[in-house]
């Protein structure tokens, strides 16, 4: 029934991090440590990997994690865990109706996991209060295919990306969210150096470093930009007529109202004429053009409208479903596709049918033998809190997700949650800022553990495969669910003797009345064994029983799923509410940082994935620095209302005046204050409902430190009585950033209470203070091993961190070495890295511009010298950057 317990041949399975869908070969050794390879075979990386996929035998220990259910912070057994899930959860249908509980899951979920899940709470509960945090990342392009396609289909596939002249990135930061896709656009593009990049984003970020052209489109400028490029392409005479006569509808009402006057479109997206101009001529003398747009577009207020604004010109121009054309809404987690599959989100069915018609529901119902069909859409994720903090909900499953960091007015949904009378949440891990008010706790199995099937960006179906076994009581999601169903009183519907047998079911209802009128149809795994399914090959959907293999992309000939099989154009008008409110100093902009994932559970265990950004930061202009006497690599607090996060300041020329941009990732476990969603209103797309997270009003001012604090240190620190702290893993221990508010603490009493030096170790310890200067160290040792080294000063510590890094893992007998630590600095032969561009190597910026002093004058080069960027290359562009001399100043 569970997953296969491992033999320590090599398996074929997916990297769990994100929608790329990279394939790996991944083993456990003799030793118990797991290597991870790139599937050459796989035709989404050819064996590539990133930094993350790299390092991810380094996530997978079961440090934190949680190994048996919990009922109230006491372990349980699963029968009784189970069985009190069932009974809160129909006790609360009893009494308040099905509406009144709730799931809400994840695109980290299999498939398999994801389609019990709406099964159960759809077709068996009869609410259709599931919801998912795809709705925090893909529901804008969901509603926007909708709107045009009439059915949630992503047109084309990676290989248009390679084949494309011309490819446009609006909001992704694709370097550092999809590595192993822009590194198959770089060899696109070193192979034929035509190939143009433009990249649309009002930061300048890796990715835009390397573009043909970077627009720095002022916040939610992109509708605007849109508007005027369908204009343009009518005025240009590149539509074709044809297409748009043939299968579509509206074009007339659609290019009525995308003209805008160019002062308008000046003004909207902050560009210059020259600028716009540019762009308008490459779109429209370039026939082979992709369109790849991510969180940029979808989490915005006007999402929607981006993605129509963005399909209405590849519609115009007939430039979709056909070789190195159309427009690509890119996944962001590994299952996000899987999900919208299986309909997981609250307004959907499963195998994209539509909740809103009666004959799906019906047909599905039918499929499903079930008791109830809800007709109406559930509550979507913000929503959904909201009613929880109206007391309206009294049941809820958390399944693969931590909302109380990633939803917006996250300090409301984590009182909504405490709220709650009912709380399940299952997770990996024991400790996670969602797990704290949870009544039951159950634990889940973790990559490498579970056994199921997920959906890459471009509709491509891989397996993952277990080759650990499951450690503790640990149980998939999808049998958690399974048996909850059962003993909630649906025991036939819901006895999986494996997970195959749920995959076949959910094949068979895609092709189940369908004949060609819905787009998602993989009939021809209907049938198929288990055997069969432990072997699967990767393959694209569709893949109708019977019908022809192969079909890669949709609509070159039309074929929409709209009922008279055309597409829409959608008009769409430019907002400007945005830029309007001036009363807050600066606009928040929120991502993605290269080596960290989501909310840190996995890639925060990793030292070498937590060595490229130690530290939230707030990226902020030198104009903005200036105004507001913040310095660099000061503490800043960045405040909306009451609520507040201390963050490093970045002092950058990426972002435009009026702007900040932190990342998502850090959470209560990592640093001090730094859950950015903390102030991120719960502003929403009147379609998609997806939260705005890209804009929120935020004042910024520096935050007073007397002191500021450096350490590393063998075990993890206490950093409780700092004011301001972010802990990151490294290697050989732990690494701390901190300030104080107050004046210089006594050093001694400090360490002791930051180090906790109990259990019997009596540290040798050398110590080093200049009062005048306030500056203070201290270093302890137990023989030739550093246990902890501490430097405090009044200014921020101008220690090399990866260098003090490495004194964990160094010899320190000797006196010398000992002094050096204290004076905070390699001596004459010493070596300092600077900070770390290439993860898999540890190879730092000063080494790299050192190589370029010495003649090194491409990456290639580099990495024959260094071996820097020869492993994931997901450092090349960062490379590339220093080579071009544009970090050399930065890295010294
Ligand atoms: N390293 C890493 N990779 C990941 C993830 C991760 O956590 N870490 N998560 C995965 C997931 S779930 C997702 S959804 C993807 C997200 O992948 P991306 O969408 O590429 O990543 P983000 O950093 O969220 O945002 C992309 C860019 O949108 C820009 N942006 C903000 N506002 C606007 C605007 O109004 N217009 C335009 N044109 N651009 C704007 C931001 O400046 C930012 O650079 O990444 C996936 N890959
Ligand atoms: N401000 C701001 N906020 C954002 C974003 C942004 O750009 N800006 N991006 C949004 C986007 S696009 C996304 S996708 C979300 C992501 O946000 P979340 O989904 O909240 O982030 P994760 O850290 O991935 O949380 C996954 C949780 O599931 C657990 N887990 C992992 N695998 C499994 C499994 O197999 N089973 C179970 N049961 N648990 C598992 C992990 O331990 C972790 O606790 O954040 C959103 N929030
Ligand atoms: S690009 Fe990186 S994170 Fe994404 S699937 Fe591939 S290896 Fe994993
Ligand atoms: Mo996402």
């Amino acid at each position: 029934m569970m997953a296969r317990m491992p033999d320590t041949k090599t398996v074929n399975t997916t990297c769990p991090y994100c929608g790329v869908g990279c394939g790996i070969k991944a083993s456990r050794d003799r030793d118990g440590s797991v290597s991870v390879t790139g599937d050459p075979t796989h035709p989404a990386n050819f064996g590539r990997l990133c930094s993350k996929g790299v390092a991810l035998g380094e996530t997978v220990d079961l440090e934190g994690r949680l190994l048996a259910p919990e009922i109230d912070d006491a372990p349980a057994t699963w029968d009784a865990a189970l069985s009190l899930v069932a009974e809160r959860f129909n006790t609360a249908i009893a009494e308040h109706g099905p509406d009144s509980v709730a799931f809400y899951v994840s695109g980290q979920l299999l498939t398999e996991d994801y389609y019990v899940a709406n099964k159960l709470m759809k077709g068996f509960i009869g609410s259709a209060n599931i919801d998912t945090n795809s709705r925090l990342c893909m529901a804008s392009s969901v509603a926007g295919h909708r709107r045009a396609f009439g059915s949630d289909t992503v047109p084309g596939c990676y290989e248009d990306l390679e084949l494309a002249d011309l490819i446009v990135l609006v909001g992704s930061n694709l370097a550092w969210c999809h590595p192993v896709l822009h590194q198959r656009i770089l060899a696109a593009k070193s192979a034929r150096p035509d190939m143009k990049l433009v990249v649309i984003d009002p930061r300048r970020t890796v990715t835009a470093d390397i573009a043909d052209l970077h627009l720095a489109i002022d916040p939610d400028g992109d509708v605007a930009l849109f508007c005027g490029l369908l204009s343009h392409l009518a005025t240009a005479g590149v539509l074709d007529e044809a297409y748009v006569a043939d299968h579509t509808e509206g074009f007339a009402a659609a290019l009525a109202t995308a003209e805008i006057a160019l002062p308008q479109i000046l003004a909207q997206t902050g560009l210059t004429s020259h600028e716009i101009e540019h762009f308008y001529e490459l779109f429209a003398t370039t026939e082979k053009a992709v369109t790849l747009y991510s969180q940029g577009v979808n989490q915005s207020v006007c999402g929607t409208d981006k993605v129509n604004a963005i399909i209405n010109c590849h519609l115009a121009t007939g430039r979709i479903g056909r070789p190195g054309m159309g427009p690509f809404s890119i996944t962001g987690q590994p299952n996000a596709m899987g999900g919208r599959e299986v309909g997981g989100l609250a307004n959907m069915l499963a195998c994209h049918m539509e909740l809103e018609r009666e004959d799906h529901r019906t047909l599905v119902q039918d499929f499903w033998q079930s008791p109830a069909i809800p007709d109406r859409a559930g509550l979507k994720a913000v929503d959904l809190f909201q009613a929880m903090a109206e007391g309206r909900i009294k049941a809820l499953w958390i399944m693969a997700t931590n909302p109380v960091d990633s939803l917006p007015d996250a300090d409301e949904v984590k009182a909504a949650i405490a709220s709650c009378p009912f709380v399940v949440v299952s997770d990996l891990l024991a400790k996670t800022d969602s797990t704290q008010n949870a009544q039951v706790k159950l634990p889940s199995a973790a990559w490498g553990e579970k056994d199921g099937t997920v959906t890459n960006s471009e509709r491509r179906i891989s397996r993952q495969r277990a080759f650990l076994p499951l450690p503790g009581e640990a149980r998939p999601d999808w049998w958690q669910l399974a048996q909850v169903a059962r003993r909630m009183g649906h025991a036939e519907a819901f006895s999986y003797p494996d997970v195959a047998s749920i995959f076949r079911e959910y094949a068979a209802l895609s092709a189940y009345d369908n004949a060609g009128t819905r787009d998602l149809d993989i009939g021809a795994c209907a049938d198929m064994s288990s055997e069969a399914y432990d072997r699967l090959q990767s393959f694209q959907w569709p893949r109708p029983k019977g019908g022809p293999a192969g079909q890669t992309r949709f609509f070159a000939q039309g074929g929409f799923y709209t009922a008279n099989r055309k597409a829409r154009f959608i008009p769409v008008t430019p907002t400007t509410e945005l830029l309007a409110d001036k009363s807050h100093q600066l606009l928040l902009n929120s991502g993605r940082v290269r080596d960290h994932w989501h909310t840190m559970t996995r890639t925060g265990k990793s030292a070498q994935l937590s060595a490229h950004t130690s530290e939230p930061f707030a990226e902020l202009h030198p104009e903005d620095a200036m105004r507001l006497g913040v310095s660099e690599a000061s503490i800043v607090e960045v405040s909306s209302g009451a609520q507040k996060v201390c963050l490093r300041a970045m002092i950058t020329r990426r972002q435009k005046p009026g702007r900040l941009f932190v990342p998502m990732h850090w959470n209560d476990l990592f640093a001090s204050a730094a859950r950015i969603n903390t102030l991120v209103p719960p502003v929403t797309d009147p379609y998609s409902g997806q939260p705005a997270l890209k804009n929120a009003h935020v004042s910024v001012r520096p935050f007073k430190a007397a002191v500021y604090g450096f350490a590393v240190s063998a075990e993890k620190p206490d950093p409780g009585d700092c004011d301001y702290w972010a802990l990151a893993r490294c290697k050989g221990g732990w690494r701390l950033e901190f300030a104080l508010a107050e004046h210089m603490p006594a050093i001694e009493a400090f360490a002791l209470r930051l180090f906790g030096l109990g259990a019997g170790l009596q540290p040798e310890t050398l110590a080093y203070s200049d009062r005048q200067k306030n500056d203070s160290r201290q270093a302890g040792f137990d023989a030739g091993r550093l246990l902890y080294a501490l430097y405090l000063a009044s200014e921020p510590v101008v220690v090399s961190r990866l260098w003090a890094v490495g004194q964990l893992t160094g010899d320190h007998s000797q006196r010398q070495s000992r002094y050096r630590i204290i004076a905070g600095r390699p001596g004459e032969d010493g070596h300092d890295p600077g900070a770390t561009v290439c993860s898999c190597f540890g190879v730092g910026a000063k080494d790299i511009v050192t190589a370029v002093r010495a003649g090194c004058a491409s990456v290639d080069e580099i990495g024959r010298v260094l071996n820097a960027g020869t492993n994931c290359g997901s450092c090349r562009s960062e490379i590339q950057e220093i080579v071009n001399g544009q970090r050399v100043l930065a890295a010294e």
